[in-house]
């Protein structure tokens, strides 16, 4: 008699699982994948000023590091599952009290922690510094535009609801800056520096930048204020240190100074009515635009 050959007993149930065992694997990678994570960037900006650059290396060492924690439980879990999955009803070898062991997965944490703080406090040390500078912007947020005033000059940007003003700063030397706000919280963000802070009524925020590149940076309100948040955007422009010191002293000229004061008007005239600003008038942009 004939008999066609039989797949052994239990076959389906391997297949089953090996199709399982390989889905298990592949789950961190899809998962990675998914997420959109950019390596070695790990979906962060890389800044253009100094501190925003530690910030950047501090998150990437931060990725890092959960990367290797991560994918070490999991493959430890993943070890535990598989080697000692139930064969049969007999207990496999106990090994606590392995005094070894313990001391190092007590100890080892401990010093992961450690090192995760001490280099969060380094730089958080950094960017909160505030060294000795001749060169000062004072920041002003409002209901709903912003105005950059540079303290012993006549430059002055107002930049109100539907414009984007310019704030003008010089690369490669320490710009401090005074963060204020006429009437409600706005949050001053710069997502090319890293860098974002609240502007708080009755409450100057201290900050400084070293920019490392010329270029101009998008920048915009990240709290929610009123009506026209939407439209609380700047940009903020690096530009080597003659061509700044140029763009200040146009503000000395008749034109500049002009257009200063116009500016200064149409700000005063908005933040007493909180009618936004018409972008058909022609005044309040100051000499930057
Ligand atoms: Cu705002």
């Amino acid at each position: 008699m004939e008999t066609t050959p039989q797949p052994p007993q239990g076959a389906p149930a391997r297949s089953g699982r090996s199709r399982r065992l390989r889905g298990l694997i592949a789950l961190p990678f899809a998962a990675l994948i998914l997420s959109g994570c950019t390596v070695p960037s790990f979906g962060a900006k890389k800044s253009d000023t100094t501190t925003g650059l530690s910030t950047y290396h501090l998150w990437q060492g931060f990725s890092i590091a959960a990367a290797i924690i991560g994918g070490g439980t999991l493959l430890l879990i993943l070890y535990a599952v598989l080697r000692y999955r139930r064969k049969d009803d007999s207990i496999p070898k106990q090994s606590q009290y392995h005094i070894p062991l313990e001391l190092l997965y007590t100890i080892l944490p401990i010093l992961i922690v450690i090192g995760l703080f001490a280099t969060t406090l380094v730089v958080e040390n950094k960017v909160v510094a505030e060294p000795k500078t001749s060169y000062v912007v004072n920041i002003n947020a409002f209901q709903w535009g912003w105005k950059f005033s540079y303290p012993g000059t006549n430059a002055l940007v107002v930049g109100q609801t539907t414009q984007k003003p310019t704030m003008m700063m010089p690369l490669g030397v320490d710009v401090h800056f005074n963060l204020t706000s006429s009437d409600v919280v706005h949050g001053f963000y710069v997502p090319d520096f890293n860098f974002s802070r609240y502007a708080l009524p009755g409450v100057t925020n201290n900050f400084t930048f070293h920019a490392m590149k010329t270029g101009t940076f998008f920048g915009q309100c990240t709290q929610l204020c009123g009506l026209y948040h939407s439209l609380m955007f700047f940009q903020v422009k690096v530009v080597s240190l003659p061509e700044y010191r140029n763009w200040i002293h146009q503000f000395d000229t008749p034109a500049g100074a002009a257009a200063a004061q116009a500016a200064q008007q149409a700000l005063e005239q908005q933040n007493a009515t909180h009618v936004p600003y018409k972008p058909a008038s022609t005044t309040g942009t100051g000499a930057a635009n």
